[in-house]
């Protein structure tokens, strides 16, 4: 066996997610990451004509991110806005240990290590996506000294946080925009005007100039591509752009968050009919990157660019530090679905040629989709959960490249159809369906009714439920360098239900092997190539089963490879059961 470069065994891991699975709880050192192997043989005929310049690994690399939509994750029981049915900072703190606890020994907290909050300052609608005070927090939600001592707590539990960053559009009862009326004011040129309606719409066929009277008793047309409410930012009024990336310098150095999302940036500047994708917005994101960086050079930008791979790949590198992989996502589901895995591999493949390997972020959906589990059970709203399909999907998202995210209620399967304010709901931590445990009074808006079937209450004591799953995922992910920085190797499975695919660092290598479909499978063969310098062979005693509340792993067949690394026909178990994660760690023998 010496001199076979390969392997048996596997370290304690894998994750079925379908029952109780298992998980192994190996924390290795952290290891220098190696870049994509793959980005040298790329012939998609839509491949960047260079491939991707490769970077290194950051802070948030490793991380698991947890969307909150303050307003509805928890209601304060403590302090002046305590039981009024409106989430708030203060209720956040107070459900923190559920998110993460600190102790890096307990895996009974979710484990996320950063936050993105949804918009949190001051504004006249719900979301807040139109803020009328870029500088304070929503009164609702609390005091900026409520912020910082939400900031400290996160610390202390290792969590970092970004808040969502709207710089695309003001509100149009911000004093900027009711100065802007004022055609003598200087605020004037900070947004968007014409003196008669262009006959152009915006890119969703939307109306996008509104007509507005000025002080002088003229009537003239301003840009607002979302709505009337949010006039467009005039970023190429100088003194306009410089105040945007003040208050975001503002933010990093005075309430000390660790990044941001950047809402819409793809429609940042406009060039007349065109209002996506354009040169000045990539150009004036250059210059913002350096303004935030000379800031906390650590900070992190992730943009919302809901686009296809290439143009969102187009706004990483020299601009922000990641944007959210939409057509990533969209295979996720897809696969769970349809139970073929194929357009997924081929996605995997595609992102990987157009994204450096640390410059997209993942998730399966978020607060302006159909939740998860309405898209995997039908798209009705209330359809019974299917929690084998919520599982694999979170096995998918926690195994793959990319910086992941996981929508608030996602780890209980909750539910939500169109129109928004369904999909952002009362976190459902209890089964009271008149309030879900979120609130002692009145929710601002009632709970899905199916929280008496879906919550945290019920599914805590579970230990094959799905938010022992994502549990289980995320410790897993967080715990090993090559699950969430290590590069990526597809591996041939011989079955279009069946996708696999190799993560390693110089010292870890880790196969994931899933079965999408719904059936057993147990026609398949693996074949791939090892990466070089990959773990020697071996069965070591799993460590998963010291938790006790694991169920053990069946054992699996050693893969033996050929000392070229290339290996073929492994099978690591006879048969995968349907909807099933495996994550393999390849070691050495432990004796
Ligand atoms: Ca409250
Ligand atoms: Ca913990
Ligand atoms: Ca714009």
């Amino acid at each position: 066996m010496a001199d076979m470069r390969a392997c048996a065994g596997w370290r304690g891991v894998m994750m079925s997610a379908l029952a109780g699975a298992a998980v192994w709880c190996a924390m290795p050192a952290m290891g220098q990451a190696t870049v994509n192997p793959d980005a040298a043989r790329r012939t998609n005929a839509d491949a960047p004509s260079v491939p991707p310049t490769q970077i290194e690994p950051q802070w948030w690399n490793r991380a698991v991110f947890y969307q909150i939509f303050v307003r509805s994750f928890a209601d304060s029981t403590t302090g002046p806005l305590a039981n009024d049915g409106i989430g708030d900072f203060q209720g956040i703190i107070e459900r923190l240990d559920y998110l993460n606890d600190g102790d890096p020994n307990t895996t009974t907290d979710l484990g996320i290590t950063g936050l993105w909050l949804m918009p949190i300052t001051a504004s006249p609608t719900y979301h807040g996506y139109d803020t009328t005070d870029y500088y304070t927090i929503n009164p609702q939600y609390g005091t900026n000294e409520d912020f910082k001592r939400f900031m400290s707590e996160c610390r202390r539990r290792g969590i970092r946080v970004t808040i969502d960053l709207v710089l695309n559009h003001s509100a149009d009862a911000h004093p900027w925009f009711r100065g802007a009326i004022e055609p003598g004011s200087e605020k004037h040129d900070w947004f968007i005007w014409r003196d008669s309606k262009p006959e152009w719409k915006g890119p969703w066929n939307q109306e996008v100039w509104h007509p507005v009277k000025l002080a002088d008793g003229r009537t003239r047309y301003y840009y607002g591509i979302f709505s009337a409410r949010m006039p467009d930012v005039n970023y190429r009024n100088a003194a306009a752009s410089t105040a945007m990336i003040e208050m975001t310098r503002w933010w990093l150095r005075e309430m000390q968050v660790d990044g941001f999302r950047l809402d819409a940036i793809r429609h940042l500047i406009e060039d007349g009919k065109t209002q996506e994708n354009t040169p000045a917005t990539h150009e004036w994101l250059r210059t913002f990157r350096a303004g935030y960086k000379a800031e906390n050079g650590e900070a992190f930008t992730v943009g919302e660019v809901w686009a296809s791979t290439p143009e969102a790949a187009a706004f990483v590198g020299d601009q922000l530090d990641s944007t959210f992989e939409f057509d990533l996502a969209g295979k996720m589901l897809e696969a769970v679905n349809t139970g073929k895995a194929t357009g997924l591999a081929g996605q995997v493949d595609r992102t990987l040629r157009w994204f450096p390997m640390y410059s997209f972020s993942t998730f399966l959906a978020n607060h302006d989709q159909p939740r998860t589990m309405t898209q995997l059970t039908g798209g009705k709203g209330n359809s019974p959960p299917d929690f084998a399909k919520a599982k694999l999907a979170a096995g998918l998202l926690l195994t793959l490249p990319g910086v992941p995210f996981v929508y608030y209620g996602e780890e209980i399967g909750m539910t939500g159809p169109k129109p928004d304010e369904k999909i952002r709901t009362p976190m459902q931590w209890t089964n009271d369906p008149a309030r879900a445990g979120f609130t002692k009074s009145k929710p601002w808006q009632a709970p899905n009714e199916n929280t008496r079937q879906i919550s945290v209450q019920a599914q805590e004591k579970d230990d094959g439920s799905l938010l022992n799953t994502y549990r289980r995922f995320t410790h897993l992910r967080t715990g090993s360098a090559a699950l969430s920085i290590g590069a990526y190797t597809p591996v041939s499975t011989g079955n279009e239900g069946v996708i696999a695919f190799l993560r390693h660092t110089k010292d870890q290598t880790i196969l994931v092997v899933a079965n999408v479909s719904d059936k057993a499978v147990s026609n398949y063969a693996l074949s791939g190539m090892l990466p070089a310098g990959a773990i020697m062979a071996g069965t070591k005693e799993p460590l998963l089963a010291r938790e006790r509340s694991m169920v053990r792993a069946p054992a699996m067949s050693a893969l033996k490879a050929q000392e070229s690394g290339a290996f073929a026909a492994y099978k690591p178990g006879a048969s995968i059961p349907a909807r099933t994660v495996w994550v393999i760690e390849l070691g050495a023998p432990s004796k």
